[in-house]
Formats: C-alpha cells, structure tokens, sequence
C-alpha cells in the first residue's frame, strides 16, 4: 500500500482537528471553570461540616462497628481553635451542631453517647490533625507510591460528591470504547476480543433465501465469521485530557454458495485501521461526567485483500472482507456518564466520517451510532448491565471498478448501507484491592432487536466481546 504521501495529509488533519477542537472549546472551558469557582467558593463554606461526610454511612458505620474509624480528608479546612468539643459551628449562613471526637467531626447525632466517645482535649484534636489528616489525591501528587494506582478511590471528602472510578461499573459495557478517561499519568492497557455471526439475508427488514438472491446473481454469500483482537492503551496526559490508541487486528471468514450449487469460502486476515483518540472532559460535577471524544482512524486496513475464489487463486475479495476503509476517518463524539451508590448509566454518540475516497476509487459510507446503558453495581467487584445500541451506516460511493458488482452482492457498493438496533447483557469484575487492583476482566453479549439492511446483505446475528483492562 502506498502509504507515504498519505501519511502526511493524515498529520496535517490531525493537527488541524486538534486545533480546531481547542478553539471550539475554549468558550466553553471558561465558562466551566467560572462555573466550577463557584461552586468551589459555596463547597469551601460547607463541604467540611455537610458534605464531605455522608452522615447516612457514617451513621451506618456506627451501628454497625460501635467505634468510629473514619479519617476525614478535608479536616484542614477547619480552623482548630474551632475544634471545641460538642460545640456549635457556625459556617458561613448555616449554624449547626457537631460531636468533635479523638480525630473526627461528625455531625450532632440525636442520640451519640452510645457509640461515641467525646474528647475534652483540643490539642490532641489538633495533634491528630496534623498526623492523621488523609488525601490519597494529595498523597499522589506527593509522589507517595502507595497511591500510585490507577482507578484510585476518592478520597472520603470527595464520595458522594463526584463520579467514583474505583467500581466495576465505572467502565461501560466492554463493547464500548472511550467512555472513560484517566487520570494524570494513568495508563491502562487493554486486549479485547470480538466475534461476530452473520448469517442468512436481509432486504430492508424482510428474509430473503439464497435461492431468491442466486436467480439475481451467480454467487451469494451465506454465512460471515468476524473476529477482531483490540490492543488499546490509553493515558492520562492531563486528568481532564485522556489519549488512546487502538490497534485491531481482523480475522474475516465468509461462506458462498454458486448458483451451480457449489460452496467456496474465502477469508482475510491482518491489522485494521489504528485509531487514537482523544478524549476530554468538560464536566465533572455531582457525580456525573462528560467528555468530548475526537477521534481520527489511520488507512493502516489492508483494501487490497485476496483470496482464491472460483474465479481464480488470488482474487481481489469484495468490500466487507477488506480489511480497512482505506481512507482517513474522523470519529467525533461525546459521552456522558452518571453513577449512585449503587446504579451507574451513561450513554455515547460517536460519527464515523471518511475523509476523501480511497486508493481504490471508493469510500465506505459514514456512520453514526448511539448507545446508553444502566448498569446495577451488586458488590465492590462486579456488576451487570443493560445496553441497547443503534447503528445507522450509508452505502459505499464509488467504486472499485474491479469488482463486478453484477457477480455477487457484497460487490455491488449499493448494497451496502443499513440500520441496526441492538440489545447488549454486560458483567464488569473489577478487582478493588491486592497484586492485581485495578484490573478488570468484562464481557458483553449484543442481540439485534432490529435490522434493515439495503440487501441483499448478510444480517448480524450477534456479538460477543470481551476483555481485559489493566491500570497502573
Ligand atoms: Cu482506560
């Protein structure tokens, strides 16, 4: 493939993206972070005394334990010579009362004596302060190793407040990718591994028999096997700006019947089309985040695969065997996520535009597909999910003159486009603490409840994917 000259022209555009990214954005990142002044200034006057602790767990943790054992992150924010026990606090307009204990703050409780212990001595309060007061942010930042890990927990002072990493279904279902950023310095690895089934036809929403297809054309295609290995890697250039990189590796298989009632299958095999995406994030508030993905694919796919068909040993395979788009693809899109303590949902948009028309003169159609899931979190390790996806994608323009598309359908560039609505059951396992934190292993199922395919086309029967992640 002649790649050289392309290389270039695919640069350029990337840098122009880029750039043209930054100044769309930069409007609206002033007024985020004007937004976020604000609510930091409010959160400063209460966060120490109201929301940094959620009284209902700490209230649960001490019914449960009898003791209290919870270290508060933002105990800093108070002034000591406040720390008087069993006081009244009054911070900025609201005045309560709080139980001032050996090194926490907690709230007045209606009935505390039975399980808390007041202190009398403020300076052992301030001692305290001073050894005890915990940030696995700033201990981070510190350079401390122990918090070196990825998928990093919030600290105390930040649950309840902001979306959480550190769950099984802070990732999507696995078959989506780039819903998630990272923080600063976190790199994730990750391997999937996708197969799908086609088999039988489709015009428009209808069945149609290979003998119906075989009295319009000579050969018809029955069956199609796709496996994809995904390697991706993403980083965390800045905790708001997350880059990944997807390296595929597609397996194609298809199975053919001639109207002279012969079989013949074909296959292809070899790297798709690498993708690097960046992905960056323009909320994170209320435990709820969205991040702008923009991404750009590389003509890396082979469009020159063959294969022998009975036409002969080494035949040019039609379009859906090809191994790549051959052109460079933009893949703009957005992604929101949002979580409770124990529910978790989002939802992703995500266009695929081709730029130009390949080597070959043609240029497969644009793409856009949406999905939103729910996913239920049952323990600190796994939770399931639901998705459901749309897909819509246009015909082939032009063509690759040497496929007659008067031969078999998979030649014919019009008979190319379709629109797809599928349903997706998810498990996420995540392991939160030990040698392998961080890791996860997930798998998803996806069943078509909808297709209208411009046939005659294959139809997907379904997909299955899975995968490892791995951060550090
Ligand atoms: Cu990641």
């Amino acid at each position: 493939m002649n790649f050289g000259v392309k290389r270039q022209y695919c640069w350029l555009i990337t840098a122009v993206s880029l750039i043209c990214l930054d100044t769309f954005l930069s409007p609206v990142k002033a007024e985020i972070s004007k937004v976020k002044q604000e609510i930091n200034k409010v959160s400063f006057n209460y966060e120490p005394l109201t929301n940094t602790w959620n009284y209902q767990d700490l209230q649960k943790k001490i019914e449960k334990e009898k003791t209290i054992e919870l270290l508060i992150a933002d105990f800093n924010l108070l002034n000591s010579s406040e720390l008087v026990p069993d006081q009244t606090i009054k911070l900025d307009d609201r005045t309560e009362q709080y139980e001032i204990l050996s090194s926490y703050i907690l709230p007045k409780f209606k009935n505390p004596t039975a399980h808390t212990k007041q202190i009398a001595n403020p300076n052992e309060i301030e001692k305290n302060i001073a050894t005890k007061s915990v940030n696995s942010f700033d201990k981070k930042r510190q350079g401390n190793t122990d918090f070196l890990l990825a998928d990093e927990p919030l600290p105390p002072s930040q649950q309840g407040l902001f979306w959480n990493p550190a769950r099984p279904d802070s990732h999507a279902p696995i078959a989506v990718m780039g819903e998630h950023i990272h923080s600063e310095g976190e790199i994730m690895v990750s391997y999937r591994y996708m197969l799908m089934e086609m088999e039988g036809s489709l015009v428009g929403v209808d069945d149609i028999s290979n003998e119906k297809i075989l009295e319009q054309y000579p050969v018809t295609p029955t069956r199609m096997t796709m496996q994809m290995h995904m390697f991706g890697m993403m980083y965390g250039i800045t905790n708001n700006l997350t880059l990944m990189a997807m390296l595929p590796y597609v397996v194609k298989d298809m199975d053919h019947i001639t109207r002279m009632n012969t079989s013949f299958n074909t296959d292809s095999e070899g790297i798709g089309d690498i993708k690097v995406t960046g992905l960056y994030q323009v909320l994170n508030e209320n435990r709820q985040r969205i991040h702008f993905n923009a991404g750009v694919s590389f003509p890396t796919g082979s469009i020159e695969a063959r294969d022998r068909t009975p036409a002969g040993p080494d035949q040019l395979l039609p379009y859906p065997m090809q191994l790549g788009s051959g052109t460079l693809d933009l893949h703009p899109g957005i992604t929101y996520l949002g979580q409770t303590d124990e529910w978790s949902w989002g939802s992703q948009i995500i266009g695929t535009l081709r730029l130009g028309t390949n080597s070959n003169s043609y240029k497969f159609g644009d793409q856009i597909m949406v999905t939103a899931w729910g996913a239920r979190k049952w323990s600190d390790w796994a939770s399931t999910s639901l998705r459901i996806k749309g897909k819509n994608w246009g015909n082939i323009s032009g063509q690759d003159t040497r496929l007659n598309p008067n031969i078999v359908p998979t030649a014919d560039p019009t008979r190319r486009g379709g629109t797809q609505i599928d349903i997706g059951f998810g498990l996420n396992l995540f392991v939160p603490e030990g040698d392998l934190r961080s890791g996860r292993l997930a798998i998803e199922f996806e069943l078509p409840i909808y297709r209208a395919l411009q046939g005659p086309q294959l139809e997907t029967d379904w997909q299955l994917t899975a995968g490892l992640q791995f951060s550090f």
